[in-house]
């Protein structure tokens, strides 16, 4: 029995695939990680991007079970920034990460482009919102926070 269980501790000490850095969170294959300062679209990519050396990207999705577990993760707050906009081509979405959309989870009446919205946040429902990226004069402010996504080792 010690011996199974030291056996099963060295096994999956040496041959995990699937370990995160320090502070993140594993689902499947990949590492997720909140960050709870509020920022503009563009800041919380290069906080992704400078987070670890592996140059994380805000976290796309998908799949409705990776969606749930983002949920989940993120319940402490009602929006938080995902890696979707359409900055290059109004109405084309795109992930920060280049990863195929091939799962999205709109809110009704979503995306709106709104006083041309063009990045994306998930509500505290898990559905998904178009925002503006950052604050234009007279409107409230667009500060999120964010979630950021990398393979895990
Ligand atoms: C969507 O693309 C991702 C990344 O290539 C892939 O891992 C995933 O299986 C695909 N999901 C569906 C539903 O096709
Ligand atoms: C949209 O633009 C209008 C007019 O500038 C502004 O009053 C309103 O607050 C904006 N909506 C949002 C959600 O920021
Ligand atoms: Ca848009
Ligand atoms: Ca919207």
């Amino acid at each position: 029995m010690l011996f199974s269980i030291l056996l099963a501790v060295f096994v999956s000490g040496t041959f995990s695939q699937s370990t995160c850095p320090s502070g993140w969170t594993l689902f499947q294959s990949n590492c997720y990680r909140l960050f709870d300062q509020k920022v503009y679209y563009y800041d919380a990519m290069v906080g992704c991007a400078n987070s670890v050396t592996a140059h994380p990207n805000l976290a796309s999705i998908h799949s409705a079970e990776e969606n749930t577990f983002l949920q989940t993760f993120v319940s402490a707050y009602d929006y938080v920034w995902i890696g979707l906009h359409d900055m290059t081509t109004e109405g084309t979405f795109q992930w920060t990460d280049a990863s195929p959309v091939n799962f999205t989870n709109w809110a009704g009446g979503q995306p709106d482009n709104l006083n041309d919205s063009d990045c994306v946040f998930m509500l505290r429902d898990g559905t998904w919102d178009d925002g503006e990226c950052e604050r234009k004069f007279g409107h409230t402010t667009p500060a999120k926070a964010y979630v950021c996504k990398t393979r895990a080792v």
